[in-house]
């Protein structure tokens, strides 16, 4: 924002409650702490970038007012991929969503982020206001096409004039958003407390890297110069996408998976143990760079070894059950998406398909010592439920690989594939997941 210029500045907006946002922020002027966590040493830094936080379900008009202001020029969100109401095999709208059926009720009182954007924008529309940028920041390819047709859908279930203004004014940026940041715990707040002397209920703990694609498409042009600040501002994103969701994100909940069955709680635990790392390198070199195109002047080699290095920072401690999370949603851009293009190319797919068989095994909700496992998945009760009903493995698999909101046809279809899912599902449950993960390497 100093170095744009202008008077930028930035509202967050909490759409969730409990806590609320506002009170904790307000006492100490909207400011937090991010904290750098590199392996050399930990650095602390002030962040006073936001003007206020308005938490939507105490206030939803001040949000809405405030998003129809014509001040506003881009709309962020950062909701996680469920955040959007999707099908995340089609990209559909759930239009049985609880949140969505609160939306189309009281104009003035949505739920969902879809219901505030469509909502702050049809009060802009019939102000004679220009619409601001919808930019998604959420980890999800394309995701200016996802909120596009999810916000045009639910508009088209309003009022078609208003979808027709959407899909010719407002503008939809994909990006690609890349550093990890593991949620905030109890004992990260004490830990900034002593190194700063300030006690920040809401710091921010994170690894040195970070990576900002952005791609080009700002309503009337207005944005902030955040290539000043090393942002990449590009023609097209998803090259850049393909490679962080496939690489980074396939990998991470690949090893979730397998390490929290086997007991490991960190990504850091878990490639410390020379049998992950080696099925960590085996899915980059075998399975997953030969399915992704690099973006120009990029060596997927060289990402791909930076990665693990990042894994490999000792000051992060990222749960692999918070990666595990939500795999419904996570697991088609993140592996699918490369097991099709693997499989229509010819290459095999084991080190993959032992990673899904794992989900599968972990949505069953047992670990591999008979502990239960707290699934958090918008479709957890489901995924229990098929998983209780088969007596065997060759059952379980059957029924979850049945799930077209996460399973496209094609794979649904595919014998092969079906049969290497089950042979693995197996092999979990009589050798375990460590095991397994040294089968597929040797
Ligand atoms: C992680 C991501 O929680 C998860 O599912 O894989 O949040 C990951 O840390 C980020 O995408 C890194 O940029």
């Amino acid at each position: 924002m100093q170095k744009s210029g202008g008077d930028w500045g930035i509202v967050g907006v909490n759409l969730m409650t409990p806590p609320k946002q506002r009170e904790i922020f307000e006492p100490q002027g909207f400011a937090y702490t991010a904290v750098s966590l590199a392996p050399e040493g930990i650095e602390p830094q002030v962040i006073p970038v936001l003007n206020d936080v308005l938490d939507a379900p105490d206030d939803p008009e001040a949000v809405l007012s405030l998003m129809a202001d014509p001040k506003i020029k881009i709309v962020t969100s950062t909701v996680t991929e469920k955040g959007y109401c999707h099908f995340p095999s089609t990209g559909k709208l759930n239009r049985e969503h609880p949140f969505i059926i609160e939306d189309l009720k009281d104009p003035n009182k949505p739920k969902s982020a879809l219901g505030y954007i469509v909502r702050a924008l049809d009060r802009r529309r019939k102000a004679g206001i220009r619409p601001f940028t919808m930019m998604s920041s959420d980890n999800l390819p394309n995701n200016g096409h996802v909120v596009h047709a999810v916000v045009v859908e639910l508009a088209g279930m309003i009022d078609p004039e208003l979808q027709a203004w959407i899909e010719k004014e407002v503008t939809f940026p994909c990006t690609m958003i890349d550093r990890i940041v593991p949620a905030t715990k109890p004992e990260d707040i004490e830990r900034v407390a002593q190194l700063t002397g300030v006690y920040d209920p809401v710091p921010v703990m994170h690894e040195p890297f970070r990576q900002w694609v952005v791609e080009d498409k700002f309503v009337d042009s207005e944005r902030p110069d955040i290539g000043a600040v090393g942002a990449q501002v590009v023609e097209d994103v998803t090259p850049f996408e393909h490679m962080k969701l496939r690489c980074l994100n396939g990998t991470h909940s690949s090893i979730s998976y397998l390490g929290y069955l086997a007991g490991k709680e960190t990504i850091y635990d878990t490639v410390s143990d020379t049998v992950f790392a080696a099925y960590c390198k085996f899915l980059w070199e075998k399975e997953i760079i030969p399915a992704v195109d690099a973006p120009p002047g990029v060596s997927l080699e060289e990402y791909t070894a930076a990665l693990f290095e990042r894994y490999s920072n000792p000051s992060i401690r990222h749960l692999t059950w918070q990666i595990a999370m939500d795999g419904s949603q996570k697991l088609p851009q993140r592996i699918l998406e490369t097991v099709q293009e693997d499989l229509d190319a010819g290459r095999p797919v084991k080190g993959l398909s032992l990673a899904i068989a794992a989900w599968m095994r972990y949505v069953g909700g047992v670990d591999e010592r008979g502990n239960p496992i707290d699934v958090r998945d918008p479709l957890a009760e489901k995924f229990k439920a098929l998983s209780d009903a088969g007596a065997t493995p060759r059952d379980k698999v059957e029924a979850l690989v049945g799930v077209s909101d996460v399973f496209p046809k094609a794979l649904q279809d595919n014998k092969d594939f079906v049969e290497g899912l089950v042979a693995a599902y197996e092999g979990l449950v009589e050798k375990g997941a460590r095991a397994m993960a040294e089968a597929v390497v040797k």
